[in-house]
């Protein structure tokens, strides 16, 4: 099995000078993390033998080159090359990316741009993503999407092929209130792209929830433990942390880098290392180090913050802005502390080597991390890890991921200067023996959960949830084999029976439910089967007895309405009940149900003759949900001793008479007669009945690949038309 990874960037770019290409491996934390594991690849237990990476190698290459490109990178760094323009990728990089999801996800709606070119940029991307991997894959590939740049490609690949499809975000999930704020389309088809992997994987419970929530207020898709029922597959929305290469940092030689901890008499180090970037709270360290120095002048001279900031989206606006703030406040601390002896705040605006990043780490009493929002932060685990004298006080911002999974360190809010200044002075004199335990502790669960860990436990419950899903699926798809049994018992049968439900099954489910009557296509369908005159055919509806008698009463067929409250037999006209039925419960029903109307906006009453529905599909969900239980028990408790039974559908909740439903109705027809042959097809909930009272012999067909007692499922609802078509033609 080949594992195939997907990112924005290929961990390797190409670059060309002078007609010369040039790769240079390049260091960021998924690649560098990943390394080991890659490496493990072939030589253990796992089912993934191998690996290949795709992205965007960096540059522009023209198309005559392009093979000679794929072949080097192929054979130095088992990548393949998406080859995109550098326009285009600018575009969505510094567009949607970076203008739009980026501050949107990390709570910055302010920096936030809505440019609907931005989104159709970014879909084009994913689209030509798309069209490069399915030249690539392989049948026995798994796929592993990562982070925002790529979230509409697991739905993408969905439609094409049926490999495994995992999707993780490296960055926050953010609460419903700020992912509503993208425009509709986008918000809905990002939430739609995610759910077309099996397994969408999250750094923290927060982010995982989030997003659940995200779909079920916009998609109004529910979940059962994380899990949600897709047409053709399930998608597992779960939680894994990102950890580090731990063995790496712990045990790295860093000479000639120094990075013994300055000893008494120097001062001590503050170290703080990230990309430059708004939701990286640098402004805010800065001046909770100025305000430090402000309340404790008992440390000037002892102690320096060594501000590692590395140049990032340069071409975005906003970033140029807080490029130059921070240069005037780095200005300001030193001429307002510094003196000729002591620079307050050492700035280093660069990317340092590994082995330097690593010395520096260790050599620090401190590290002050305080991103506004993070979706991990791995800086804080390479620190923790780095300290092999396990000396050194960590402070971390309550809104990184990494903080839920360092509790031992000092824990801040970032948005209270105050609270900063507080915690560098604690950090600094915290005992070295606690230092130490709290160390030990942090980094025992580092080096279990380390990055190696985090890869293999994704792809292996990815590859257990799809393998679950599929089976499932799959087990009751009508196949081929089976479809042809069917049509085969279908001719042979002397008599036969089909019971057929109408909405989703004869007619796709209409926005507008009066929009719904049959083409004459349908109408010749139905007419066709029930023609011959060993078979007979009985639409099952939950709607009203008028309608089907306005849209098929012309036709010759048997006809019952309101869920078999109503029956028209085929050849007669008029409707007779199927059994004496009241419906002076309705006089208590329907004001109850009225008064949780105009509790629940948007739910809605549907009366018939012996029925009453409460629809809730276009209520507010969660308030539905809160709600659904106390109208359950309220109605239950006034059918209780009246016949009359309440039933809980899809978004909907019904009183009907006791003993009137689709099972009951199919016993009704299947008791008039001995049938060879009994086929009973539906779409919705209240077929679920029907599918129940099934004897053994029967096929049973539901529309939609989901949990049914029906013992065969096909996609869609075309799929049961042209059933249908076969069984007419004989085929
Ligand atoms: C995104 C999410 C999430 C930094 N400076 C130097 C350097 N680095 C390396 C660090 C670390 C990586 O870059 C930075 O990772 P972070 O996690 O801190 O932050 P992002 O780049 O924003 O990453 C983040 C991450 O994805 C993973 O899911 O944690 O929340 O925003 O590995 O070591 N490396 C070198 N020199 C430097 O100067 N060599």
């Amino acid at each position: 099995m080949r594992l195939l990874i997907v990112s924005n960037r290929l961990p390797v770019s190409v670059s060309k000078q002078n007609g010369e290409f040039t790769m240079t491996k390049s260091a960021g934390g998924l690649v560098s993390g990943l390394s080991d594991y890659l490496a493990s690849l072939g030589k253990g237990t796992s089912d993934v033998s191998e690996y290949i990476w795709m992205g965007w190698p960096g540059s522009n290459i023209e198309k005559e080159e392009e093979d000679y490109v794929r072949q080097k990178v192929q054979q130095e760094f088992r990548a393949s090359p998406v080859f995109l323009s550098k326009k285009l990728m600018d575009k969505v990089y510094l567009g949607f990316c970076n203008r739009t999801i980026w501050p949107l996800f990390h709570y910055f709606p302010n920096y936030a741009r809505f440019e609907l070119e931005y989104w159709h940029e970014y879909k084009r991307m994913n689209e030509v993503f798309r069209d490069e991997l399915l030249k690539e894959i392989r049948e026995d590939d798994i796929l592993w999407v990562h982070d925002y740049h790529l979230m509409l490609l697991p739905a993408m690949l969905r439609e094409k092929v049926s490999n495994p499809i995992g999707f993780f975000l490296h960055i926050p999930f953010p609460s419903y209130e700020m992912f509503r704020m993208l425009h509709k389309e986008s918000r809905t088809e990002i939430l739609e792209g995610l759910l077309g992997a099996d397994l969408v994987g999250f750094h923290t419970h927060d982010y995982a929830q989030h997003f659940l929530r995200c779909v079920l207020r916009i998609l109004g898709m529910e979940n059962h433990m994380g899990k949600i029922a897709m047409p053709d597959h399930t998608a597992e929305v779960s939680t894994f942390p990102m950890g580090i290469d731990f063995q790496k940092f712990h045990t790295m030689d860093v000479s000639p880098h120094p990075s013994e901890k300055p000893g008494r008499g120097k001062p001590k180090m503050v170290l703080s290392v990230d990309r430059l970037d708004y939701s990286k709270g640098i402004i805010n360290r800065l001046k909770g180090f100025e305000l430090f120095l402000k309340k404790h002048p008992e440390w000037h001279g002892k102690v320096c913050l060594n501000m590692v900031v590395v140049p990032s989206r340069t071409g975005v606006g906003s970033y140029r802005k807080i490029k130059s703030q921070l240069d005037e406040l780095v200005g300001q601390v030193n001429g307002n502390f510094g003196n000729m002896t002591w620079t307050p705040v050492i700035y280093q605006y660069t990317s340092l080597p590994h082995k330097e990043l690593i010395a520096q780490y260790r050599m620090s009493h401190v590290a002050l991390l305080t991103p506004l929002r993070d979706g991990m932060n791995l800086v804080a685990k390479e620190y923790i890890a780095s300290l092999t004298d396990h000396k050194g006080v960590l402070i971390i911002s309550e809104f990184a991921g990494a903080a839920k999974e360092m509790s031992e360190s000092v824990v801040i809010n970032p948005n209270n200067i105050d609270e900063i200044a507080d915690a560098i002075a604690e950090a600094l004199t915290i005992p070295v023996r606690d230092q130490v335990r709290g160390n030990r502790i942090m980094q025992r669960r580092l080096k279990r959960y380390d990055v190696t860990k985090w890869a293999s436990d994704f792809v292996s419950v990815l590859l257990k949830t799809s393998k679950v899903s599929r089976e499932s699926a799959s087990r009751k798809l009508l196949n081929a084999a089976t479809r042809k049994e069917l049509l085969d018992n279908y001719r042979r049968a002397g008599s036969r029976i089909i019971l057929v439900n109408y909405d989703g099954t004869l007619v796709p489910y209409s926005k507008y439910p009066s929009s719904a009557e049959p083409t004459e296509g349908l109408r010749s369908l139905l007419s066709g089967l029930e023609s011959d005159a060993n078979t007979d055919i009985v639409i099952i509806s939950g709607r009203g007895k008028d309608e089907l008698e306005e849209w098929l009463g012309d036709l010759s067929l048997n006809l019952t309405a309101e869920h078999g409250s109503w029956i028209r037999d085929s050849g007669k006209k008029g409707w007779r009940l199927l059994k004496p039925l009241s419906s002076e419960w309705k006089e208590e029903v329907l004001p109850t149900l009225e008064m949780y109307t105009d509790r629940l906006p948007g739910s809605y009453i549907q009366e018939r003759d012996y029925s009453v529905a409460w629809h809730y599909h276009k209520a507010d969900i969660e308030h539905a949900s809160q709600l659904v239980k106390e109208v359950n028990d309220h109605l239950l408790s006034i059918v209780t001793n009246i016949s009359a039974h309440v039933l809980h559908g899809s978004k909907v909740i019904e009183v009907s008479n006791s003993g009137i439903n689709k099972g009951e109705l199919a016993m009704h027809w299947l008791s008039r007669k001995e049938y060879d042959f009994i086929l009973a097809i539906g779409a919705g909930w209240s077929d679920e009945l029907l599918f129940q009272t099934m004897p053994d012999h029967a096929w049973s067909v539901r529309v939609g690949l989901t949990q049914t007692a029906a013992r065969f499922v096909v996609r869609e609802q075309g799929d049961a038309i042209h059933l249908l078509e076969s069984l007419r033609q004989g085929e």
